[in-house]
């Protein structure tokens, strides 16, 4: 074999090598190592070029044929796997890179009303469409409007049914915490003259222990009319017309006389239990009947505090305790569980 031929075959074996190497590369960085080292300056496709010098003058065109040749075929096999791997390198940076917003945020949890609050806008719903305006009172109050002008005077007994909290203010005890909502009606009477239809929601304190229906806090809602000729008949009316929206009319509305000093006659009204729709269960204490709060026609001691004459005036009055009304429609045993801040608990209503 002349030193020609020697180089022609050693040119097209360093193709068919380089090509191979070129295709086998995994990556970018391994077909560059491949470039220097089949077409970089040592290579051996080079040291092949240098040696055309020592073969005879006939037979270089030959050689240098053969040598372009591999060239050619070399470039061919890189820029083509130069092709594949920048493409596949491209997309997998896309995949890495990809924001993929059809992926959900997190998620925020609605809350909702606490039941009290539901109930309490409901009540005051259902006034409203009988004709009520909303009304509002201070927490703190005075003796004059939480007992004197109701017709508590000083000492009397009935002040023993409430238990006061009273707050470190002015001559002791003559300021409190209201035991009841029904200050109200006097704060109304002295603003407005009748006809006054007004209902007002809101929070009472007394000094009771706490039992599955007592709080030291808890809402109530007094309800006040004053007109001409107004009767008893028309707060039965009204009460039973409250009912009926709130819990549906096969529910019926009871009432027995009681004593406040500022309603006569006094009573106090019940309802139908709604968990046993008056058959008896342990919820009524088998008798049918849950108790809601008091009522009665206003005491013309009253009026005379807040200068109406009750010649030509009457009206009537009543006041129920909204925990208790939402107990009973939720079934809550013990009213702590309302108040005591579980989540778990309250968002079950
Ligand atoms: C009164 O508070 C009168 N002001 C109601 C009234 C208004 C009578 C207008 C006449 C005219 P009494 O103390 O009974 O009445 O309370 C009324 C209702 O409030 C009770 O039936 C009960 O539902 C609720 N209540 C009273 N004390 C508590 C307490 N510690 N915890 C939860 N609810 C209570």
């Amino acid at each position: 074999m002349t030193a020609a031929t020697e180089l022609v075959v050693r040119a097209e074996a360093v193709a068919r090598e380089g090509a191979d190497a070129f295709s086998g590369a995994g990556s970018l960085d391994d077909l560059a190592e491949a470039e220097r080292q089949f077409l970089g300056k040592s290579s051996a496709l080079n040291e092949i070029r240098e040696a055309i010098k020592s073969v005879d003058g006939s037979e270089r065109a030959v050689v240098g044929k053969a040598v372009s040749g591999a060239r050619a075929e070399l470039e061919a096999a890189l820029s083509a796997r130069r092709e594949v791997l920048s493409a596949s390198a491209a997309e997998l940076s896309a995949t890495r890179e990809r924001l993929d917003v059809t992926l959900g945020g997190h998620e925020y949890v609605r809350g909702h009303l606490h039941p009290v609050t539901r109930i309490w806008r409901e009540l005051e719903d259902v006034f409203v469409g009988l004709g009520y305006k909303v009304a509002e009172g201070p927490e703190v109050e005075s003796d004059w409007y939480n007992f004197e002008s109701l017709n508590f005077p000083p000492g009397h007994p009935a002040r023993a049914m409430q238990d006061t909290l009273y707050v470190r203010l002015g001559a002791p005890e003559t300021v409190m915490l209201r035991t009841h909502t029904s200050p109200v009606q006097v704060r109304t009477m002295e603003k407005q003259k009748p006809p006054i239809y007004v209902v007002a929601p809101g929070r009472a304190f007394r000094r009771d222990t706490l039992d599955a229906r007592h709080s030291p806090v808890f809402h109530q809602i007094e309800g006040l009319a004053v007109d001409e000729g107004i009767t008893l008949g028309d707060l039965l009316g009204t009460i039973e017309a409250f009912i009926h929206a709130l819990f549906g009319t096969d529910l019926k509305a009871r009432f027995l006389p009681s004593f406040f000093p500022f309603t006569e006659p006094s009573l106090e009204f019940a309802m139908s239990c709604v968990f046993c729709r008056g058959e008896g269960c342990t919820v009524c204490s088998r008798t049918g009947w849950v108790e809601l709060g008091g009522a009665g026609m206003v005491d013309p001691n009253v009026f005379a505090a807040v200068g109406i004459d009750p010649e030509v005036y009457s009206g009537f009055a009543f006041g129920f305790g909204i925990d208790r009304l939402v107990q009973l429609l939720y079934g809550v045993d013990h009213i702590k569980n309302l108040w005591d801040g579980d989540v778990r608990f309250i968002s079950q209503f």
